[in-house]
């Protein structure tokens, strides 16, 4: 009896979860995007059968076997009309994993698929994945570009947690079978690598993020760019920095790139991620650049500070005061952009490619300086004064 009123408690609460209608948040108003009040995706989404053991015999309590401790940091894409989202999903054991949940809305209602993706190893095995962008590339292929940490044999004796980071690169047809290829080869260590979804001049474009070591970037860091030729065998010969690190700002510890950039007639919309430092640690904002539609690296435009901050219950979780996005969508006009927050679970901003590409050329530079960024609210009161007269 325990075992049925436990398991039917359960399972009513997640089908409430699910089932619920999410709201836009009327508390919050921009103009530029829109905030919805409940998280899209978290652990209470993860299929019980991931979860328990439902047979009453050998689980008679009806107790959680294996724990998911959160959902997070996924990558997007339409799939069959619907939205899917490439989570990364966190055990109670530290270790993640990739799975998909689709929703008709992409606004609530996600479901995950029944299994977790299977990921094949390369000849070294991953000890942990994460973050994957989906690209679907020109060439056919949805191409899944994630970190893979494997232990650093440099690391000091009791250093039990050092890690060297590399993209991991596997592709697929159908996001169930996937062909794992040889990670990127590069000689700084890379997170939050990205594909561009069209050949540039003939080649594979990637965004990196170069970093001299697990957490820090150290000297290197910054979003780079360099064309592959072929993804089955991708090293960086090239690299150059488009995106770079900067003194004083949203972005002055690291940043790395997101989504994959949506095409507009304006130009390549990026949501990225930056990263500053404060007392309490390291804070994590999303920001916006585009670059040209002629050369995807070059930038074109690059509003100031950030575009969406951790807010409210955001601002908390495993590791607090972060907001990061790797998977926005372009579905029927809106503009679907998908973050994690705090490391802990999934939400979503939703606007139009209008509104982000009149947000990324008219929303003002970083000033740099405090006198500067006063001299910039100043033009825009005289211009608000100047429509009085
Ligand atoms: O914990 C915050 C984020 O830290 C890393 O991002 P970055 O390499 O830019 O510091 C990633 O591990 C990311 O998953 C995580 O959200």
């Amino acid at each position: 009896m325990e075992f049925a009123e436990r398991k039917a408690r359960v399972l009513a609460a997640q089908e409430a979860l699910i089932g619920k209608k999410n709201q836009v948040d009327s508390t919050w108003y921009n103009g530029v995007y829109e905030r919805w009040q409940d998280p899209v995706l978290t652990r209470d989404h993860a299929p019980l059968t991931w979860r328990y053991d439902m047979c009453e015999d050998t689980n008679p309590f009806f107790m959680e076997r294996m724990g998911i401790n959160s959902v997070m940091n996924s990558g997007a894409m339409v799939w069959n009309g619907k939205i899917i989202l490439m989570a990364r999903v966190e055990g109670y054991d530290r270790k993640s994993f990739f799975a998909v949940a689709e929703s008709e809305t992409g606004v609530d209602g996600f479901c995950f698929w029944d299994r977790p993706v299977c990921m094949p190893e390369t000849e070294d095995p991953d000890t942990n994945v994460y973050d994957m962008r989906l690209t679907a590339h020109e060439d056919g292929w949805i191409y899944g570009l994630f970190c893979t940490e494997r232990h650093d044999p440099d690391a000091p004796a009791g250093d039990t947690s050092s890690a060297v980071a590399k993209c991991g690169i596997a592709r697929t047809k159908d996001l169930v079978q996937w062909e794992r290829l040889p990670d990127l080869k590069s000689k700084a260590q890379q997170r939050n690598v990205l594909l561009h979804p069209e050949f540039v001049d003939g080649k594979y474009a990637l965004f990196t993020r170069p970093s001299d070591g697990f957490i820090e970037v150290g000297s290197a860091g910054g979003i780079g760019f360099a064309l592959v030729e072929d993804m089955a065998h991708a090293e960086v010969y090239e690299e150059s920095i488009i995106e770079p690190r900067v003194y004083h700002t949203i972005k002055e510890v690291k940043n790395g790139a997101g989504a994959p950039p949506i095409k507009t007639d304006k130009g390549w919309l990026h949501v990225a991620h930056g990263v500053r430092n404060t007392a309490a640690g390291l804070r994590y904002v999303l920001y916006c650049f585009m670059t040209a539609l002629d050369d995807p690296s070059r930038v074109i435009a690059a509003p100031g500070g950030h575009f969406l901050a951790p807010l409210g219950t955001e601002r908390v979780g495993d590791t607090s005061n972060v907001v990061f996005c790797n998977g926005a969508v372009e579905r029927d006009g809106v503009l679907y952009i998908y973050y994690g927050s705090s490391d802990t679970r999934m939400h979503v901003a939703t606007t139009t490619v209008a509104q982000m590409v009149d947000y990324c050329f008219n929303t003002p530079a970083d000033g740099l300086t405090s006198a500067n960024c006063v001299k910039q609210r100043y033009a825009l009161i005289a211009h608000n004064e100047s429509l009085q007269q």
